[in-house]
């Protein structure tokens, strides 16, 4: 126990962890890179608090313990908050609970209730609503002053621009990525070459510190609210009202809550979440236990750093530790070859774990992981385990660093490190590997969604001969398909059917399944609707590709050295002489768009100054919203948007009898479709 310690050892100690601890916060809050999980993190923090309360002589104002939160970034203007956004303190234990219930109980008599709710590993933010209008959000940042994100939080669908009641009000809550779409965004950074995001926390912090509101608008995040600030001036009196208020007031709130006459049964909530943690979209790390009545929360008052009145129950960690045997490399459908550790079986979070992502070669060389090092293994919710780090202390001396291998562990050839990648890539366009993986995609559930059709059937009838591209699926026999390991009369045929039942898919399928790069799920609509069908798109120039709204350089430059390609010809042509569908048959309209728009196919032109929106931010929602936004007013125009001083362009609308909208009817057209979805 670290109390024990005399006054010159603790004196000692306490400036290694103040040490340490900076420097891990740095890494988490300012680079977004943490290199320890974060229960380790507490652990040290916890050992600190310790030692300052044995020996108070050693507190000092720069330490970690006396501030309120993590530290803030340059790059966006920063804003104070009026009350600073507090933390909160943690119990990790059963034990730690019910002492937070008996010292509540020694600060008040009265009686009281607790509100729980669930702790989501998100980022805390704070939304000002002024007149019911959003004007202002700002991140945490250290507690006093957080950074001004606001053009990126509009961005966020699920946050009301407007309220349904035009209210003056601050409210808080966390900003999150939901883990699907943190898995979608990772897999694509993968295959791209790009860095990983550690977990959805960091994607969130990136996403909504990207200085780029368009990089904000494209993924997909979302918000919580749970507290309300000044909550006395709206007429409640408790946490569980406020949290039912601004449900009332459009702002979205976790139904995942509950409120308890007694702490006993606040411990079933906490362990009947603990269940139900990983089948939940969105990442926990505990429960958030308040006082419910006001009052009694003002009586109990706060400490320096946190409330008296509410405490994080902090879930188990999800971690363990175990020895790397093994080293793999796998190759994806673009060649990416990315390293899994195969480690000793481990318990995480009630499974067994025996492999672990080591994300790219950069990283593996960073965490410098070797053969029989002792590593931390992390598994939060249903992502998928990482090797957090190595125990390097536990290392053996003659232990050598892991060779990088030189070749494609599929087809031998050269692997290259292009520049700018994190990833090594095999380039052989015939390797095997990546003829599987091109397969396995094509029948994915975005792409062809060929029901049944795994893994281990496409490698087994790639290795069989029967199957080496997409187009050789459809000439598959029911004596080729009962050949295969597990596959009897009733499964063969349903597979036969899945893969027949494909042939009708729309055109958007295919092109995604194709796996050309930088064409996702998305772009592949676009494409398709605009050009309906397979000869078209491909007679298609990059301008006329590009002049798609959603639709960049990148992405057109692609599809035209795809169609260049005389192997794309080839399958494209086997395909369809297969009685593949090659046309678009979906609706006329793209998904966001048949969100009923107002702006659907206008051309809008903005001109004059804006209260809410900066420019970019407000061309974004509106091309989110199937909307074109060009430059100058012509007999074309649908709509002008102008605000203050507005000058020739809103006289040439005028003229030309184009409807111009001012600022207050524009937020409360946007508002009205934001409650329509
Ligand atoms: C942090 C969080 C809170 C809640 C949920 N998730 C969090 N990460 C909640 O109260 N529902 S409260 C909080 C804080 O006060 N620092």
């Amino acid at each position: 126990m670290s109390v024990e310690l005399s006054f010159d050892e603790a004196k000692q100690r306490v400036s290694e962890l103040r040490e340490l601890l900076d420097r891990y916060s740095h890494e988490y809050y300012v680079l977004d890179q943490p290199t320890i999980p974060d229960s380790e993190y507490d652990q040290l923090y916890r050992e600190l608090v310790e030692l300052e309360e044995a020996y108070p002589e050693l507190v000092s104002a720069d330490s970690p313990t006396q501030r309120v939160g993590g530290t803030i970034l340059e790059g966006f203007e920063k804003v104070t908050h009026e009350t600073p956004m507090l933390s909160l303190d943690n119990a990790f234990n059963q034990e730690e609970l019910y002492a937070f219930d008996q010292r509540i109980k020694r600060l008040t008599d009265a009686p009281f209730r607790y509100t729980c709710e669930l702790k989501i590993d998100g980022l805390a933010m704070s939304l000002r609503y002024e007149d019911g209008r959003l004007v202002q959000a700002a991140t945490r940042g250290d507690g006093q002053t957080g950074e001004n994100v606001t053009n990126n939080v509009r961005t966020i669908k699920p946050i009301p621009l407007r309220l349904k009641e035009p209210l003056t009000v601050e409210v808080r809550g966390e900003v999150y990525m939901p883990k699907e779409s943190f898995l979608a965004l990772n897999a694509e950074r993968e295959e791209e070459g790009l860095a990983v995001f550690a977990n959805p926390r960091n994607a969130a912090a990136g996403t909504l510190r990207n200085l780029d509101p368009a990089v904000t608008a494209k993924r997909n995040l979302n918000f919580y609210l749970y507290t309300l600030m000044q909550a006395g001036n709206y007429g409640v009196s408790s946490q569980s009202e406020a949290l039912e208020t601004m449900n009332e007031w459009g702002l979205r709130v976790n139904p995942d809550r509950r409120t308890f006459d007694n702490i006993e049964d606040v411990w079933a909530f906490i362990e009947e979440y603990q269940e139900k943690r990983d089948s939940l979209p969105y990442e926990i790390d505990g429960i958030v236990i308040k006082v419910d009545e006001f009052a009694v929360q003002e009586e109990v008052g706060y400490t320096v750093r946190a409330p008296r009145w509410a405490i994080a129950y902090k879930f188990p960690a999800e971690e363990g530790r175990t020895i790397v045997r093994d080293i793999e490399w796998s190759v994806g459908r673009t060649g990416v070859v990315t390293p899994t550790a195969i480690m000793d079986p481990v318990q995480l979070a009630g499974t067994t774990v025996q492999r672990a992502t080591l994300h790219n070669e950069d990283l593996l060389r960073q965490k410098d992981v070797r053969l029989l090092d002792t590593v931390i293994v992390r598994k939060a919710g249903d992502i998928i385990p990482e090797v957090v780090r190595v125990d390097f202390d536990a290392r053996s001396e003659d232990s050598e660093p892991y060779p990088i291998p030189e070749n494609c562990p599929a087809c031998g050839s050269e692997l290259v490190h292009l520049e700018e990648e994190v990833a090594l890539r095999c380039m052989n366009p015939q390797c095997p590997a990546q003829a599987v993986e091109r397969v396995i995609h094509f029948v994915s559930r975005n792409a062809m969604n060929i029901d049944g059709l795994g893994e281990k059937i496409i490698q087994q009838l790639y290795e069989k001969g029967f199957v080496s591209n997409a187009a050789d699926l459809y000439a598959l026999t029911y004596d080729q398909m009962i050949q295969l390991d597990k596959i009897a009369d009733k499964s063969a045929r349903n597979l036969l059917g899945a893969i027949d039942a494909s042939r009708t898919n729309s055109l958007e399928r295919l092109l995604f399944g194709l796996g050309i790069r930088h064409v996702g799920a998305k772009a592949a609509r676009l494409l398709a609707e605009r050009f309906e069908t397979m000869d078209q798109l491909k007679a298609a120039t990059q301008e006329e590709i590009q002049s798609i709204e959603g639709i960049g350089e990148i992405i057109a430059e692609s599809v035209i050295a795809f169609f260049d390609l005389p192997e794309a010809q080839e399958l494209i042509d086997r395909l369809a002489s297969q009685g593949v569908n090659m046309s678009y048959t979906g609706p006329k309209r793209s998904q966001a768009e048949q969100m009923d728009s107002i702006f659907n196919g206008k051309t809008v032109v903005l001109t004059g100054k804006l209260e809410s929106f900066t420019r970019p931010a407000l061309k974004e929602l509106i091309e989110q919203r199937g909307g074109k936004v060009t430059g100058s007013v012509s007999k074309k125009t649908d709509l002008v948007i102008a605000g203050e001083e507005a000058g020739s362009k809103l006289t040439k609308a005028q003229e030309l009898n184009v409807t111009v909208w001012n600022e207050d009817e524009l937020t409360n057209s946007l508002n009205r479709e934001e409650t329509i979805e």
